[in-house]
């Protein structure tokens, strides 16, 4: 373990510019945002400076209406498109002067982020301070969700792009994307053809990447104003994974304002609202929530008004939030453990929680968010079934994942039938995660993650 733990290490510092963190050397050159979140929690654990740097870097580039950005760009780097120029942000008066961002947002990982930095540190004053400074972006992205991601009002959000999810070509998006016509394209190149040595098996096809491009270019066309896109945009989901970790993050957001000495009562509400709704939303039949793979947690498609039940590790992130009961989770349970996504039996290169169930017709080996096993999805479910007390199958996916990384790398995704890394190398929220699930103390998480 102190030899992973050491070799994780090394890659965050490979990709450590003096400022953030990148995801990955060539594919991802500049700041993401929920990658940084999860950079932080690994680095919360060697270096309170460097983690506070980050995510103060990341904080610069919040936008007047509250939004932080999914991408923060180095003007600098070549390699990786859509550019800085690309997004025109200048179109909204919203967006940040003098940076080049995205003019999207990511899943809201940072509150969590912050709270692990002030917990993990030796400094607590030094953390405390931070906290105080963080707070209040903290609270207006959350305000910015709250409001222009959710007029129903529902506590749950809506994402408007398939990259807000962080899950780009998941089959979530097959039928949303299919009934969008990707017209009058501008002339483009895609770079991640390249960064991958033209493995075009393992990133999206051309077909989902120009409807990612056309969706970027209606947002410029709107001014990347949320009420107007709100009205007509053709792609507008409710997103459980996103609902998911922003109800995690309103509690860990509560439990900073008690910290720090503020008033935690906008949180609460927050928190209300989402566990009124979250079942309504997310859950086709109630009554038979578990009972088969039919009636799990699906993205609400509030365009076509119906429910997405593609069979994805999306419809498992609930366990993270502890908004189920105890029999609840055992139903969601159930599914986790089902050979379909690598649980009871051989069927997988080892028991971790791939991207699809992989007896779909569009489960896919080595593509992307299309199958392949990411470790931010599996960490979550990690937390979610030891805040549960879930110890044996928590274990299982944490042995799952120092084995990956053991065997074939720091990698950005891996194959589930022969663990072979694919896509990025020393890609650093696999590194961090790592870290993260070595270092943990298990009674302390149960604490952290389960009375929050
Ligand atoms: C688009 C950086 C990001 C992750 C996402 C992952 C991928 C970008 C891309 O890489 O998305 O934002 O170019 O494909 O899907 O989760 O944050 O690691």
């Amino acid at each position: 373990m102190d030899k992973l733990f050491a070799d994780a290490v090394q890659v965050l510092e490979r990709n450590w510019t003096g400022n953030l963190t990148i995801p990955a050397k060539t594919l991802y050159p500049h700041q993401w945002s929920w990658d940084s979140c999860f950079i932080s929690i690994g680095n919360s654990h060697v270096d309170t400076d460097r983690a506070i740097k980050e995510l103060e870097c990341l904080f610069a580039a919040q936008w007047k209406n509250g939004m932080i950005p999914s991408i923060v760009f180095d003007k600098k780097a070549k390699t990786y498109f859509p550019s800085a120029d690309f997004y025109e942000i200048e179109r909204s008066e919203n967006a940040p002067k003098d940076l080049g961002t995205s003019g999207m947002t990511q899943p809201p990982m940072h509150a969590i982020a912050c709270y692990y930095v002030y917990k993990n540190a030796q400094d607590k004053a030094k953390a405390a301070e931070f906290l105080k400074k963080a707070y209040p972006r903290l609270k207006k992205f959350h305000r910015y969700l709250a409001t222009y991601r959710d007029p129903e009002g529902s506590g749950t959000i809506t994402i408007l792009h398939p990259w807000e999810s962080g899950m780009d070509n998941s089959p979530l998006w097959d039928e949303p994307l299919s009934k969008i016509d990707a017209k009058d394209l501008p002339e483009f190149e895609r770079l991640d053809t390249k960064a991958v040595n033209g493995a075009s098996d393992t990133i999206p096809k051309d077909e989902e990447y120009n409807k990612f491009i056309y969706l970027i270019e209606l947002m410029k066309k709107h001014n990347y104003d949320e009420r107007k896109m709100y009205a007509n945009f053709p792609f507008k989901i409710k997103d459980v994974l996103f609902t998911s970790i922003f109800y995690v993050a309103n509690k860990f957001l509560r439990e900073i304002a008690n910290i720090i000495g503020e008033d935690p009562k906008e949180m609460g509400t927050w928190i209300s609202k989402t566990e009124k709704n979250f079942y309504k939303y997310f859950i086709k039949d109630q009554k038979e929530f578990g009972v088969s793979e039919e009636n799990l947690f699906y993205d609400y498609d509030l365009v076509q008004r119906e429910w997405i039940r593609k069979k994805t590790v999306a419809s498992f992130i609930p366990i993270y939030t502890g908004l189920m009961t105890k029999e609840d989770s055992q139903n969601l349970v159930k599914w986790i453990r089902h050979s379909h996504f690598c649980g009871n039996d051989g069927f997988c290169h080892v028991p971790t929680i791939p991207s699809t169930d992989t007896n779909e017709p569009y489960f896919h080996k080595s593509n992307y968010w299309r199958g392949p096993i990411w470790v931010n999805t599996n960490w979550m479910i990690w937390l979610g079934l030891l805040k549960y007390g879930y110890e044996e199958e928590a274990e299982a996916i944490r042995s799952g994942v120092f084995e990956l990384v053991k065997s074939h790398g720091f990698r950005e995704y891996y194959n589930p039938k022969t663990g072979e890394g694919l896509g990025g190398k020393d890609f650093s929220w696999t590194s961090s995660l790592v870290m993260d699930m070595i270092k943990r103390n298990r009674k302390e998480t149960q604490m952290d993650e389960g009375i929050l």
